[in-house]
């Protein structure tokens, strides 16, 4: 696939609430949805462990495609740079190794911004909200080959606390065929019941949170499973499940791009937030007040789209997003 290009575009993609360009076929209608339906199975599974994998968003020319993109949103010009609500060419606290991290490459490349209107992403993330939703931010981790950085264990939510109620999600999309050599995700099946735990650090000691655990849990930490993939494919997870995945120590570079919603109506809640030097480069967001600027795109309008849809298995949202 070309590159993307699209006449009369914003330089900032935010502009625009709908895609640019022609990156995925839309559904029209509610049949053309079902195809990318999760099963009842999936969903009770996502509900038991706080996440699902093995989810098909991209082709493989769809990935080179934005692997292309990337490497411009890895070399940005300094104007480009203020649109992202965070940027970091190396995090890793670790000065031998490189983790890029980068929040808000969706405002800037033609790819990136389509992404998150993928209808495989969108359905299965209307199915474990179980509402209709909005953007929230979009991620990119990568780790080059050989000195790939950690991102140390941490639940998602506990950087998201400057929003409420906690009704979130989670996509991660491999962007090279993900394995545990290369530091792929790891997830800790079940650990999205252990209520809300204190940041411990992002790319620091990998095993910071273990200090906050108690013993029963750092007993369960032990069944953390390896969340290999391949490239375009997903796995999604709930806002308070551990993860967090190991060096590159591997001859292949570790890239991934992350798609981060909310359900509808969440509101700002910066007022008490602690934080607020991470937040300067995000879009405005008052307490109490719904975060519906065009910042927040709704992705998702769940009545509209799938009205004669009756069969969706969607999970129990009441019982599943309860801030511990
Ligand atoms: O890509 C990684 O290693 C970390 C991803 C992550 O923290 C997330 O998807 O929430
Ligand atoms: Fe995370």
């Amino acid at each position: 696939m070309k590159e993307l290009t699209s006449p009369s575009l914003s330089f900032d993609l935010a502009d625009h609430s709908t895609p640019v360009a022609n990156l995925f076929h839309q559904p029209s209608t509610a049949a053309e949805w079902e195809q990318y339906m999760l099963t009842e199975e999936q969903v009770k599974s996502f509900e038991e462990n706080g996440f699902i994998s093995g989810i098909k968003i991209l082709t493989e020319e769809q990935v080179d495609l934005l692997n292309n993109e990337l490497v411009k949103l890895q070399s940005v010009t300094p104007e480009e740079k203020k649109l992202f609500y965070h940027y970091e060419s190396n995090e890793s606290v670790d000065p031998s190794k490189v983790l890029f991290h980068a929040i808000g490459g969706w405002r800037v490349t033609p790819g990136f911004h389509d992404l998150i209107w993928s209808p495989a992403y969108r359905m299965a993330a209307y199915q474990l909200l179980g509402k209709s939703f909005r953007l929230f931010h979009d991620q990119l981790f990568c780790k080059p080959a050989k000195h790939g950085g950690v991102v140390a264990w941490h639940q998602d939510f506990s950087y998201w606390t400057f929003t409420k109620p906690m009704h979130h999600l989670t996509c991660w999309i491999g962007l090279d065929n993900a394995t545990t050599d290369n530091g792929c995700l790891y997830y800790v099946p079940g650990s999205h019941k252990w209520g809300l735990l204190p940041i411990t650090g992002l790319t620091g000691d990998m095993d910071a949170v273990t200090q906050v655990l108690t013993q029963e849990q750092n007993r369960i930490f032990e069944s953390k499973v390896a969340n290999e993939l391949p490239k375009g494919y997903a796995s999604f997870h709930h806002p308070l499940t551990m993860h967090g995945s190991y060096a590159n120590h591997s001859e292949r570079p570790r890239r991934a791009v992350v798609i981060n919603s909310m359900a509808d109506g969440t509101l700002g809640n910066t007022a008490n937030y602690e934080r607020l030097d991470a937040l300067h480069g995000f879009p405005a967001m008052e307490q109490d007040q719904v975060l519906d600027s065009r910042f927040f795109p709704l992705l998702f309008d769940g009545d509209k789209e799938l009205g004669s849809l009756t069969n969706v298995p969607k999970v129990d949202w009441k019982n599943l997003y309860k801030a511990g």
